[in-house]
């Protein structure tokens, strides 16, 4: 799709395939890392054929954090005036076509933070999520405390942030951070399938969907209600609701155009 150092970026048909490839260091996340990634999600969001996103890691990691060996020196001043790159690293997060995590082994830390802000997390068997900023004289500084609390709560939350400890797949399954696990072989074929079947879908109308899911985590229940009515009443503005209930009538499958 577009060559890169510390990322490889794949056209699957609609769906496009992204693998950080640091493996020696487990895919630490480096600041020339983000800001592939940053570049490629841009190219990814602005292409109308490509409709969805997986990410994953190569070798034994999807992402074991921040690469420590470029924070461990920095001073507050740095980090404050910086954000260290802040608005870069929540370039995934306010990604707006559907996107996939499958994560094979260590997320943890700013890995765990990047599977966060997916919207589906496929893990395999042997994952493990965990945020252990603690043990290294810091927290969670990606939005950890906040999109792990309200997906599995303040004391499953608290538990792991203030002790360290990983959660493997069975545990994240259990506590509500992944939506299914497969055994690790079949981890990037399924999460291709699942890409797949969401691109065979209208793209815009899974967008207005994601959308309105994510307000359930930004704002109040009856302002995510009204925001959830107005995209259900924009979906109606699109040829593919048309094609969808026409085709239903028809008995027949629907031909989405993505307009
Ligand atoms: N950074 C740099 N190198 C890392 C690394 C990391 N996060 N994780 C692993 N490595 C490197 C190791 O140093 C080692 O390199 P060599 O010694 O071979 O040169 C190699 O990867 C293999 O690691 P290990 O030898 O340690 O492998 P093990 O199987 O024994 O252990 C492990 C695996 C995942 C348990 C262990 O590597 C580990 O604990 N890693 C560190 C995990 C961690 O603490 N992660 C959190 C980092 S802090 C923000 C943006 C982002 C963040 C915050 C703010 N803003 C925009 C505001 C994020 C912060 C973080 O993620």
């Amino acid at each position: 799709m577009h060559n890169f150092e510390h990322i490889i970026a794949e056209r699957k048909g609609a769906v496009a395939l992204i693998t950080f490839n640091r493996p020696k260091v487990l895919n630490a996340l480096c600041n020339a890392m983000i800001a592939e990634l940053e570049t490629v999600l841009a190219l990814i969001e602005a292409d109308p054929s490509l409709s969805v996103v997986v990410v994953t890691g190569n070798g034994k990691a999807f992402a074991a954090g921040a690469d420590i060996k470029e924070m461990a020196d920095k001073r507050f001043t740095e980090v404050f005036s910086t954000d260290i790159g802040g608005s870069r690293w929540q370039r995934l997060g306010s990604f707006r076509k559907p996107s996939i995590a499958a994560v094979a082994g260590y997320a943890l830390g700013g890995g765990c933070e990047l599977a966060l802000m997916c919207d589906i997390i496929l893990a395999a068997d042997n994952a493990k999520f965990g945020q252990p900023e603690i043990t290294i004289g810091t927290i969670p500084g990606w939005g950890g405390t906040q999109r792990l609390t309200r997906a599995i709560g303040k004391y499953k939350a608290m538990d792991l942030i203030l002790t360290g400890r990983h959660l493997d797949a069975e545990e994240a399954e259990r506590s509500g951070m992944v939506s299914r696990i497969v055994p690790l072989a079949d981890l990037v074929p399924e999460a291709l399938k699942l890409a797949e079947k969401i691109a065979s879908l209208s793209s815009p109308i899974a967008m207005l969907a994601r959308e309105a899911v994510d307000s359930a985590f930004e704002t109040t229940l009856s302002e995510g209600l009204k925001a959830e009515r107005r995209l259900f009443h924009a979906s109606f503005a699109t040829q593919d609701q048309k094609e969808g209930m026409v085709a239903f009538l028809e008995k027949r499958p629907p031909v989405f155009k993505n307009q």
